[in-house]
């Protein structure tokens, strides 16, 4: 299913008048408090957010699942699913493939697909928490940080190939996360668990392509339950480090303990020039996964001051590689997309409104009541309109839900694909 531009224009009609109302009033008032709403706007509309290609189906937990009716059942169905997330918001320009859930059989067709979709193959993810069907060798104890040598090498030897597999499709960006660790005290000896990894990222980090990045991902539990051998940002950063200037941490929202101060996290690592990705996702207790901003948005709002901050003040630090890695069981995955990206794009643009001199002119006066006045009077800020206003811009629709259900999307792609489809991921 493709949504033609006549269709998004047809319903932006409908909702035109009230959206002008909305803008009218928060652009004359930001504009009078010296805001550059073109500048805004345009940031705005650049910042493009990857789908997972695993989050256009289902999620399921280890209880159970229950699948959703039109599921993308292959590849080339969930390009199409994030072309559709695109034609309605114009912030998801970009897929993350995991392999070997979604190896392309046809390179070319694929590629063909996505450019016609003006969808870009962002950083490429690599599975070693799973058997695969045939495999020589079980992960069941670890991959690169195996105590088999055999295990460690059929572990990278899977990594260099996602790298090749990403080259075809121009990725530049390859994203290891383990499920490496331990389930009780004992089982492993953490010295050597780490030095296997380091000399296994190593050897990976020797097959990337020149203009390529590695980033490493941390979880701190979960597969395993008592230790996992990338568990924080330090062990990352360690990492990467030990690899070379082309590897970098990523963050995954929901990859830290409670209360983890994960802003402070964000902005050191830029401050080092080490923050390569991060992943989107919001949580109540762990690595929940949940819709991003649908639990801690002023969580969110922070972190979004640092990035901000760090984008416009630490050019030691590269562009990152922005993805939403949220699934779960209940809601339709492309309503959840959509309300995910306009969270991310909401606290972005509040962040935006943060006065960044006056802030540094209090914090130099201590004066710790006005910092906190011009943080939570810029999250206050209803940007809403400013959001709508970018998507008319790109071409998007003012209301991506409202259109999204009134169109039928998800009628039409029962329609295409049928009830019981399933798409592959977790
Ligand atoms: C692991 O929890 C993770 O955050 C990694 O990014 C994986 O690639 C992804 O979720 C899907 O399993
Ligand atoms: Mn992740």
């Amino acid at each position: 299913m493709k949504i033609q531009q006549e269709k998004i224009s047809d319903f932006n009609k409908k909702e035109l008048e009230n959206h002008k109302d909305n803008f009218d009033f928060l652009a004359s008032n930001l504009t009078k408090n010296g805001h550059n709403l073109d500048t805004i706007l345009s940031k705005l509309s650049e910042f493009q957010v990857a789908i997972p290609s695993w989050a256009l189906g289902a999620g399921g937990t280890r209880f159970g699942r229950f699948g959703f009716y039109g599921e993308p059942s292959n590849l080339e169905e969930k390009i199409d699913d994030v072309g559709i997330l695109h034609s309605l918001t114009q912030t998801a320009g970009a897929v993350s493939l995991h392999i070997p859930w979604d190896i392309p059989s046809d390179y070319a067709a694929i590629k063909q697909k996505a450019d016609a979709l003006n969808i870009k193959f962002d950083a490429v993810n690599s599975n070693t928490f799973q058997d695969q069907l045939g495999a020589k060798e079980s992960y069941k104890y670890g991959s690169l940080s195996n105590v088999s040598k055999a295990v460690r090498e059929q572990a990278i030897q899977h990594n260099l190939d996602v790298i090749k597999i990403g080259d075809k499709l121009g990725s530049k960006a390859l994203t290891v996360w383990l499920a490496d660790g331990s389930c009780f005290p004992g089982q492993n000896n953490f010295q050597t668990a780490f030095q296997n990894t380091q000399d296994s990222l190593i050897d990976i980090y020797k097959g990337l392509p020149e203009d390529w990045k590695m980033l490493v991902e941390y979880k701190p539990y979960e597969p395993n339950f008592y230790s996992t051998v990338i568990q924080d940002w330090g062990a990352s950063l360690m990492l990467a480090n030990g690899c070379g200037e082309k590897a970098y941490t990523l963050v995954d929202l929901g990859h830290h303990l409670p209360n983890s101060n994960i802003e402070q996290i964000v902005s050191i690592l830029q401050l080092k020039g080490k923050l390569g990705g991060f992943h989107f996702n919001d949580s109540k207790y762990g690595d929940d996964d949940l819709t991003v901003g649908s639990i801690k948005p002023y969580a969110l709002f922070l972190i979004f001051n640092e990035l901000v901050y760090g984008m416009q003040n630490n050019p030691q630090n590269p562009d990152l590689a922005w993805m939403i890695d949220a699934s779960h069981n209940v809601k339709d995955p492309l309503e959840d997309l959509i309300q995910s990206l306009e969270a991310i794009q909401e606290a972005y643009a509040k962040a935006l409104l943060i006065d960044q001199d006056a802030l540094r002119e209090a914090q130099l006066n201590n004066d710790v009541v006005k910092c906190q006045e011009i943080l939570q009077g810029a999250y206050r800020t209803d940007v809403r309109p400013l959001l709508e206003k970018a998507r008319i811009n790109a071409g998007a629709v003012i209301n991506p839900i409202n259109a999204y259900r009134a169109l039928g999307v998800r009628e039409q792609l029962i329609k295409e694909r049928g009830k019981n489809t399933v798409a592959t991921g977790l």
